[in-house]
């Protein structure tokens, strides 16, 4: 892999696993608030306590908008090299504990050992990328202020590092509102940030949940803007209580779910794209926001990939993430496992079941399913698991497929599997969607080279990893919304 470890290794491996719990005081971490403790448990391994969190409280939250406050100006006052340059320590620091993070990502967040790996991978990127576009955002505009980091739980290391990086490189002070699962991961982060030289004050982190934290934090006249990735509904309420009472200028940036779709034609090789689908509704057990949630295959090629495909699936491993040979891992909670349940089960119930694995017994798991559905116009919303969509279409069809998908109005990814090329252009011209993938997986970012952000309901832009997204940090930028489709 990229990072240097053979994980076949056993002698790797356990490397890797003697970096567990890592914490300044026998995996304790606190926020240095006093507020409630939350016990974080490995959702594959329920006798796995990973650590405890002591969260913030809405007190804490106005004291640490007033330390930020404070320190806006001299960390906005520093030169741009500097603030670059703490970003470059921090991610030879990230590197540097690469087996912490692997561990804490399998335990805190269940993800595999290959999903850490690229986790890690994207988090150091964007602390580099970053880092070099900053210079360049630099020209004629002003830090903006106090901003609110609010992040998921998904990407716990990646999403978050990003996020916190883009904002103080550009000279803002930053209040980081980790997902309430995954706070470890971020505790982690953000000494590897202090020790890198970011100042304590500009970047303070306040673990808690959405009502507790996030919500008095983003209710604070002083907050000069949120940058926030989640749930469409959660985006909604955050820029509502924006328009209330923050300053009419203040900066909101929002990347939020999708209902993302790929059409199979019947020049596609079949081989490949059922690869790419498998990869793309399962990997990281569906839980990406570009996870692939409705196929679209041809009919008169539909028995030959459904067989491909469930022959394939078959072969997926599913269990703990620590393990070499694990595909999908856990969902990250009990309310996660039971809600995707539930909806498999209504499913399988209405007879719309193409296949499915077994999950093991003990943890938090929801084994792979493929659904048969008539069109995207019947699904409500996504389903944040391992859970696959197939619907077929007449090759006349395509325009209306690719209408009903913009129909539902989210806008993120879109896969394309054909050896047409003026098919290529055409669904391009026509289709919604803020990533465009054509016979590949569907997959999220690639910081530099693939920014990446929604439209519509999924977001609004502009794309992480791409060059305008630091622009938004800077005051003189553009209102929100109005660079969606920017990168
Ligand atoms: O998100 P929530 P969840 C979407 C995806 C999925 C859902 C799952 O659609 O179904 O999110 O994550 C904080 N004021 N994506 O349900 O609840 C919360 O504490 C301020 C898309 O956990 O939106 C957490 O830190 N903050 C995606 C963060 O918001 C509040 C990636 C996200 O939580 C708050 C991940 C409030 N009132 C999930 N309420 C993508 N686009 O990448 C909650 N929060």
């Amino acid at each position: 892999n990229s990072i240097g470890h053979d994980l076949n290794d056993p002698i790797a491996l356990s490397a890797i696993h003697a970096g567990r719990g890592q914490f300044s005081d026998k995996n304790r971490w606190t926020a240095g608030v006093a507020g409630r403790e939350r016990p974080i448990v490995n959702p594959a391994k329920p006798d796995d306590v990973v650590g405890t969190v002591r969260e913030a409280d809405a007190e804490a939250v106005k004291a640490a908008i007033g330390r930020a406050v404070g320190v806006f100006p001299a960390w906005a006052a520093t030169p741009v090299a500097e603030r670059s340059a703490a970003l470059l320590r921090a991610a030879n620091l990230y590197e540097a504990h690469e087996a912490e993070f692997l561990a804490l990502c399998a335990r805190e967040a269940g993800k595999t050992l290959a999903d850490g790996v690229a986790e890690l991978r994207e988090a150091v990127d964007f602390l580099r990328y970053y880092a070099a576009e900053a210079a360049k955002a630099e020209v004629g505009t002003a830090a903006r202020g106090v901003i609110a980091c609010i992040s998921p739980w998904n990407f716990p290391l990646a999403i978050f590092t990003g996020q916190v990086a883009a904002a103080l490189v550009t000279g803002n002070a930053v209040i980081a509102k980790p997902a309430e699962q995954t706070p470890l991961i971020a505790a982690r982060a953000v000494e590897l940030l202090h020790q890198a030289g970011v100042p304590e004050d500009a970047l303070q982190l306040l673990p808690g949940d959405g009502p507790s934290v996030g919500a008095p934090l983003t209710a604070d006249p002083r907050i000069a803007g949120v940058c926030f990735t989640g749930s469409t509904d959660v985006a909604r309420i955050i820029e509502r209580q924006l328009a209330e009472t923050a300053a009419p200028d203040a900066m909101l940036i929002a990347e939020t779910g999708g209902l993302n779709a790929m059409v199979v034609d019947s020049t596609a090789l079949p081989e490949q794209a059922v690869r790419d689908i498998l990869a793309s509704a399962f990997q990281s057990a569906g839980q990406r926001c570009s996870a692939l949630r409705i196929l679209y295959v041809q009919s008169d090629v539909e028995d030959k990939v459904l067989e491909m495909l469930t022959g394939a699936m078959k072969a997926l491993v599913v269990g703990d993430p620590w393990l070499y040979p694990t595909d999908v891992g856990p969902v990250i909670d009990a309310e996660a496992r039971d809600k995707i349940s539930a909806y498999c089960k209504a499913m399988e119930a209405k007879g719309r079941l193409v296949a499915k694995l077994e999950a093991p017994g003990e943890g938090l798991f929801v084994a792979p399913h493929i659904f048969r559905v008539d069109g995207i116009a019947e699904m409500e919303r996504e389903v944040f698991g391992p859970v696959l969509h197939v619907a077929t279409f007449e090759p006349e069809e395509l325009d209306l497929v690719v209408a009903n998908i913009n129909a539902k109005g989210y806008g993120l990814t879109f896969g394309l599997h054909t050896r047409i090329e003026a098919r290529v252009q055409r669904v391009i011209d026509r289709i919604h969607a803020g990533n465009v993938y054509v016979n590949r997986n569907q997959i999220g970012a690639v910081v530099g080279s693939q920014p990446f952000g929604g439209e519509g309901l999924s977001g609004t832009g502009p794309k992480a990893g791409g060059p305008h997204y630091l622009r938004r940090f800077r005051s003189s930028a553009v209102a929100t919304g109005d660079v969606g489709q920017a990168g």
